[in-house]
């Protein structure tokens, strides 16, 4: 038995029912098998970020432990987005999604392969994605990039565009 790693997803949709299909996501989370669903975020409303002519978004991060390796983790990942009616033939870079997982952080590996970058390569200047990560886990220290926090301070403008929902 390995030990179990941290790894942080974030869950992003804006087509149909998006605060549904993240609930959806999480659930299909905490379902993967040799993982637990260790926390989340609040949801989030956030303004479309890369290609700003879409809906809004809702957008989460969840943390998990898991056994699975880093490229089984990112499969399972996107076997989730397909039972979700992903097609991503048919996405544009950066455009509406039904729902979208990324991983984020998986420990403290640094991870540059073909098809997985960890940390996520677009991590550190995406509010959407810094707001939930410093919510659920303040002190953490993004490999590669330093402390969550401060990699929010730098996108405070963006970060006020986010709203978490019931709020
Ligand atoms: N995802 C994108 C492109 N732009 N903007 C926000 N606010 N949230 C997202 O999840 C998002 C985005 C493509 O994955
Ligand atoms: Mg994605
Ligand atoms: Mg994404």
């Amino acid at each position: 038995m390995t030990a179990p790693i941290a790894a942080w997803i974030g869950l992003g949709s804006n087509l149909a029912d998006p605060v549904a299909a993240v609930e959806r996501g999480l659930d299909a989370l905490a379902h993967l098998p040799s993982t637990l669903l260790s926390g989340q975020s609040r949801l989030y409303r956030t303004a479309p970020w890369g290609m700003t002519d879409q809906p809004a978004f809702v957008n989460a991060v969840a943390r998990i432990a898991t056994t699975l390796e880093p490229l089984a983790l990112l499969d399972a990942l996107l076997a989730i987005e397909r039972r979700h009616g992903r097609d991503r033939a048919r996405d544009l870079r950066w455009g509406p999604r039904t729902l979208d997982l990324d991983l984020l952080l998986y420990g403290r590996a640094q991870i540059a392969q073909p098809r997985l970058t960890v940390p996520h390569p677009h991590l550190h200047r995406r509010a959407f994605v810094l707001v939930p990560l410093a919510e659920l886990d303040p002190g953490l220290d993004v490999p590669g990039f330093g402390p969550v926090e401060a990699l929010l301070a730098a996108v405070a403008e963006d970060a006020a565009q986010c709203r978490a929902i019931g709020d």
